[in-house]
């Protein structure tokens, strides 16, 4: 518990501001997130049981409004909660379920400034950091169609943007240049091939901006952080159960969500392997997303949205390499990092991969088309379905 303790002085207070009742049997510090600081608590309840309970304190410097970022995730998760009723599922199991202060608010600040919140633990499921098997993928896909689809018609004007503009490329690209010229760390020279491979590619980041302000691309209310430990799956079934880390839940394109889920699951390395002969693109997984993704979202895509789904597998794997390259040049202040280099090794992980996208273009459009066509007989076959 000690540990706990020095690493975050006020944890204490937070978890008295909660005031769950039963006896607190222990803390430990849990999951594998870039983010925010996240614990498990273990409680005996009054008549014996059992309870468990994630508590969290949240990234103040990355998301500067901890009070509009509780507001989305309890407006969003308490909206799934309905939608999860009505089609018969477990509402304490399919959505993260916020628990409130003993003071009824949605996160907790403590006396050094801190903000803390508390969700239902959700019991028996497995968090994956590497696709074991096409199916799970398949799986998850599925689920993250079907998130997007079930908030289809959540009001999207009531939503905060929490990181303002999380997947503008283009923005991306200026803050990478921003990086570079500073220098902060004296790190570029360490980093001159990762570097020109980002620069070499500058005119690929408008692409999907482009179309969206074009109106060719509809704006969608999509989660734009679809990793593959984002979503926890039944340890019985092996289902996929339900999708968390909902901070960056906000209006996006379904290829933010689409081709975030492709970088990381896609991939036959884990995001941060030094040996870049084991990372490349797995097609069968790529295939196998797609069609789950598509199927998920019932027919609700657009054959514009269809035709650019290999290019958001591409675009958001390269936006996160430029991503963990800034991070890496401006000295590792976004992304929790574990050994020296660490950015710059996931940064390589996420061109590597890019470079092989490039290769197998023609194959990746190959398989996006033949699932577009079963997608466009689904719609033919429900036409109400379809947008
Ligand atoms: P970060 O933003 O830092 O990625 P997450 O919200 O994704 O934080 O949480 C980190 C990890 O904690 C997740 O990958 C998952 O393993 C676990 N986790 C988070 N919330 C829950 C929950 N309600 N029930 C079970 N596990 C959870
Ligand atoms: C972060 O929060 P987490 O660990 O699920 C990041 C994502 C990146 C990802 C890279 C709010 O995700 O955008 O794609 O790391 N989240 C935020 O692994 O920046
Ligand atoms: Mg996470």
């Amino acid at each position: 518990m000690s540990t706990v303790n020095e690493k975050c002085g006020k944890i204490d207070e937070a978890i008295e501001a909660f005031g769950i009742k039963g006896r607190l049997l222990t803390k430990q510090p849990y999951g594998n997130g870039y983010i925010n600081d996240t614990f498990l608590l273990t409680y005996q309840l009054p008549n014996g049981e059992r309870k468990r309970y994630i508590l969290q304190r949240m990234n103040h410097s990355i998301f500067k409004k901890p009070e509009e970022l509780m507001e989305n995730v309890a407006g969003v998760t308490e909206y799934l909660r309905q939608v999860i009723v009505k089609q018969g599922g477990n509402p304490d199991r399919e959505t993260l379920n916020v628990i409130k202060t003993r003071n009824g608010k949605n996160y907790y600040t403590d006396s050094m400034g801190n903000f803390w919140r508390m969700f239902l633990f959700i019991e028996q499921t497995i968090c994956l950091e590497q696709v074991k098997s096409p199916e799970d993928f398949y799986d998850s896909a599925v689920a993250f169609g079907n998130f997007q689809r079930m908030l289809a018609e959540y009001p999207a004007q009531t939503l905060h943007e929490t990181i303002p503009d999380f997947h503008n490329t283009v923005v991306r690209f200026q803050n990478l240049k921003k990086a570079i010229k500073e220098d902060r760390m004296g790190r570029v020279d360490l980093a001159q091939k990762e570097i020109a491979f980002a620069l070499e590619r500058e005119k690929d980041t408008s692409v999907l901006t482009d179309l969206l302000r074009e109106g060719k691309l509809p704006l969608r209310v999509t989660h734009n952080d679809t990793k593959l430990n984002n979503i926890l799956f039944d340890a019985e079934t092996k289902k996929a159960l339900c999708i968390i880390d909902l901070d960056t839940v906000m209006p996006g394109l379904s290829h933010y969500d689409f081709g975030d889920s492709i970088r990381f699951g896609a991939s036959t390395g884990a995001e941060d392997e030094r040996d870049l002969d084991k990372v490349e693109l797995d097609l069968s997984l790529f295939e196998a997303f797609a069609k789950g993704y598509l199927e998920g979202c019932s027919g609700s895509l657009t054959d514009k949205e269809i035709e650019m789904l290999p290019m958001g597998a591409k675009l958001m794997t390269y936006e996160c390499g430029i991503r963990f390259l800034t991070d890496y040049l401006e000295g590792d202040v976004y992304f929790k990092v574990h050994r020296e280099g660490h950015n710059l090794d996931r940064t390589r992980t996420q061109f590597k991969l890019v470079a092989d996208m490039e290769k197998k273009w023609v194959k990746m459009s190959a398989i996006i088309n033949a699932c577009g066509s079963r997608d466009a007989d689904f719609r033919l076959a429900n036409p109400s379905k379809g947008l």
